[in-house]
């Protein structure tokens, strides 16, 4: 975790450090530690590529370690949290905010932390990157993208019409097509208890936003039809994935482009080829949609309704 971190091109990124920054916190379990507080430490190193601001000599061509500090000392003097691994990633997160910086090394200390033995230090380590900027730049103009719409709790049904209703006015999105709506079999991990039938979609936009906020706008959409999250694959009144944005090809653990099972699920390419019969699904494992559904053609997809989320603008 101490190596380099490498830019896109593979060449190895600059560091900018910032070693000892302190301040006094109220972090950690004991009440104690709450109430009265103790020193917090924290060592950043940013990765980031300096040379434009050496070829320039400009400080805005480069981050300022200056406003750095301060956003960290602010994070470890902030609102307290439990552990130094919340707090380490509180660090983390807000230089990884700064423009330029590829990814942040965070060591966070503790030196009168609560043991019962002699100790010099506890510290917590971490190394995070930022998201790759395709995932968080808003496009010039709209660029298409794929939601896939699903549920099986409650009145899936009237879930998936309020998504499409509620998409249908947001900021930054038009729905230009809606799939015809159709009962599937769950598609369960090994193992997992029987669920009871989905209803699924494929809704088409055309978007300026950026895939995050796409992804954002989904987890709202989630929220308003009152999903939790139990467990990973668990029935759901409703579930919104972001299948594809553009023609992006990219891996993060926030956000896959394009969804790194929808080539294999009949409920999203079903619906999405009847919506769009000339979509193509790009990635390694992409192809013409119409032919990626036809060989999943085991598994059960029932047309339930053509015209079933309402009249659009037109
Ligand atoms: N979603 C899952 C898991 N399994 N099966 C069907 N038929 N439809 C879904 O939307 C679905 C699923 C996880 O999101
Ligand atoms: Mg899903
Ligand atoms: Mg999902």
């Amino acid at each position: 975790m101490t190596g380099p971190v490498l830019a896109p091109d593979g060449t190895a990124l600059d560091q900018v450090r910032l070693r000892g920054l302190r301040a006094h916190g109220r972090h950690g379990v004991l009440p104690h530690e709450r109430a009265h507080g103790q020193p917090f430490l924290a060592d950043v190193v940013l990765h980031l590529d300096t040379r434009a601001a050496a070829a320039t000599d400009d400080l805005a061509a480069t981050v300022s370690y200056a406003d750095v500090a301060a956003d960290v000392v602010a994070v470890l003097a902030g609102p307290p949290v439990d552990l130094l691994e919340t707090l380490a990633q509180r660090v983390a997160d807000t230089a990884l905010g700064r423009p330029g910086v590829h990814a942040v090394d965070v060591t966070v200390r503790k030196p009168h932390a609560p043991l019962t033995v002699a100790f010099d230090d506890v510290a917590v380590r971490v190394r995070r990157h930022a998201r790759p900027v395709a995932l968080t730049r808003r496009p010039a103009a709209p660029v298409p993208a794929v939601l896939a719409l699903g549920g099986n709790l409650g009145d899936p049904a009237a879930a998936l019409r309020a998504a499409v209703a509620a998409l249908r006015t947001a900021a930054g999105v038009t729905v230009t097509a809606v799939s015809p709506l159709v009962r599937t079999a769950p598609v369960l991990a090994p193992g997992q208890p029987r669920q009871p039938d989905y209803l699924n979609a494929v809704v088409l936009l055309a978007t300026t936003l950026a895939p995050v906020e796409l992804l954002d706008l989904a987890h709202v959409l989630e929220d308003a039809a009152g999903r939790t999250r139990a467990e990973r694959w668990g029935p759901r009144t409703l579930d919104v994935d972001v299948v594809s944005v553009a023609d992006l090809v990219v891996a993060d653990p926030g956000l896959t482009l394009p969804h790194p099972r929808a080539h294999a699920r009949a409920f999203v390419l079903v619906p999405w080829a009847a919506a769009d019969p000339a979509a193509v699904l790009r990635g390694p494992r992409g192809g013409p949609v119409a032919e990626l559904a036809a060989a999943v053609a085991d598994q059960d997809v029932a047309p339930v309704a053509a015209d079933w989320a309402g009249p659009g603008e037109g």
